[in-house]
């Protein structure tokens, strides 16, 4: 018989869902695991799962098991393996009669969503439950999350694979290697236009980055905005944010974490401080991350850092220490 594995998703009538659900069942992230599958959505837009339920069962995976979806976070969280997400108030959308502009409302609404589920996964979830934060504000939002769930045998991530991988797209073109000759791709700090895409510790046929790129002028004018504000740019063009990128990414997070990490690799995504780089604690900030050969996920933390990449990290995470500032009421 073959193993099953439980995996929630938020936020499941969404546009990034549509790209990624799919592809939950579809045998390769996670392998040929029997995925059972809970969609949960908010109760004014939860009837709508039902036609992408049909399309799922109507797409022959063979890998698909029990499909649910449901309004119902709590009975959705029973035993779950993982947690997707991805659900969370845009900014701009008219919230209890209040337009939704300002971050720091973003933050307050979102993080109270984040209260709720962290209880129910602390709870129901399986002890060693993993989960990735994709809904903004990624970082605080999983911070929030995991300090309602309380469960330090969990592991809460926000997603920074994004991000990693339009860096790397970026650094191919300028090396003029494929994307796939380019390892160790970190995004330290937050998931917002601060985060820092560590150029100079990739690896790239056997040369580190800072041996390959000399051109401090391109780093600083073209590289990091480029991969800093990729996300308005895509929607600049789209009229509508990341969606196929964004659910590739989180697919990337899940098979990252559930098959070991080559030696010597390492791949993204924010988890809570640890002392580790000097990095403030209580935050959840990117930093190199590994999964063991027995499925544990745990920080890299023979990274040098450069000066220069210390002062654009502390940027970073003085910005999440003001966001954890401005949540404090949903941290108590
Ligand atoms: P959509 O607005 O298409 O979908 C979000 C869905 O979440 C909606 O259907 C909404 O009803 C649902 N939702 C809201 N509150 C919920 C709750 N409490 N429980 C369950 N569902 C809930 O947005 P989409 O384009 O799919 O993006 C989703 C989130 O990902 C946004 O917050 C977006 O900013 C964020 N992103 C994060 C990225 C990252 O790298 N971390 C990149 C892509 C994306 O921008």
């Amino acid at each position: 018989m073959k193993d099953r594995i439980k995996v929630v998703v938020t936020g499941a009538a969404g546009q990034i869902s549509y790209s990624l659900i799919p592809r939950l069942v579809d045998g390769h992230t996670f392998g040929d695991k029997i995925v059972d599958l809970e969609l949960v959505e908010i109760p004014q837009v939860v009837d709508k799962l039902q036609g992408l339920v049909m399309e799922l069962e109507d797409s022959n995976f063979p890998n698909m098991g029990n499909v649910n979806y449901t309004s119902d976070f709590d009975s959705a969280a029973k035993d779950a393996d993982w947690f997707l997400l991805v659900g969370s108030i845009p900014r701009g959308i008219v919230f209890n009669g209040k337009k939704i502009e300002e971050r720091a409302d973003l933050l307050q609404i979102n993080g109270g969503i984040f209260v709720g589920q962290g209880q129910a996964i602390g709870r129901y979830g399986k002890s060693d439950a993993k989960i990735l934060v994709v809904g903004n504000p990624a970082n605080t939002n999983a911070l929030i999350g995991r300090h309602a769930a309380s469960n330090d045998s969990q592991l809460w991530m926000a997603m920074t694979m994004l991000d990693s991988s339009r860096a790397r797209s970026v650094l191919s073109k300028k090396l003029n290697v494929e994307i796939g000759d380019i390892s160790k791709m970190i995004i330290w700090g937050n998931h917002s236009p601060t985060m820092y895409p560590d150029f100079e510790n990739i690896v790239s046929n056997g040369e580190l980055g800072k041996n390959l790129i000399d051109d401090m002028s391109w780093v600083n004018n073209e590289f990091l905005p480029i991969v800093q504000q990729r996300g308005k740019a895509v929607i600049d063009s789209r009229g509508a944010s990341s969606a196929t990128s964004a659910a590739k990414a989180a697919l990337d997070t899940v098979v990252a974490c559930e098959n070991p990490t080559r030696s010597g690799e390492c791949f993204s995504a924010a988890v809570i401080t640890d002392g580790s780089y000097d990095l403030p604690d209580g935050i959840i900030c990117g930093m190199p991350l590994m999964t063991t050969s027995d499925g544990n996920v745990e920080i890299v933390r023979d990274i040098a850092l450069s000066e220069f990449a210390k002062e654009k990290i502390k940027i970073s995470t003085n910005e999440l220490i003001e966001e954890r500032s401005a949540v404090e009421d949903l941290l108590k």
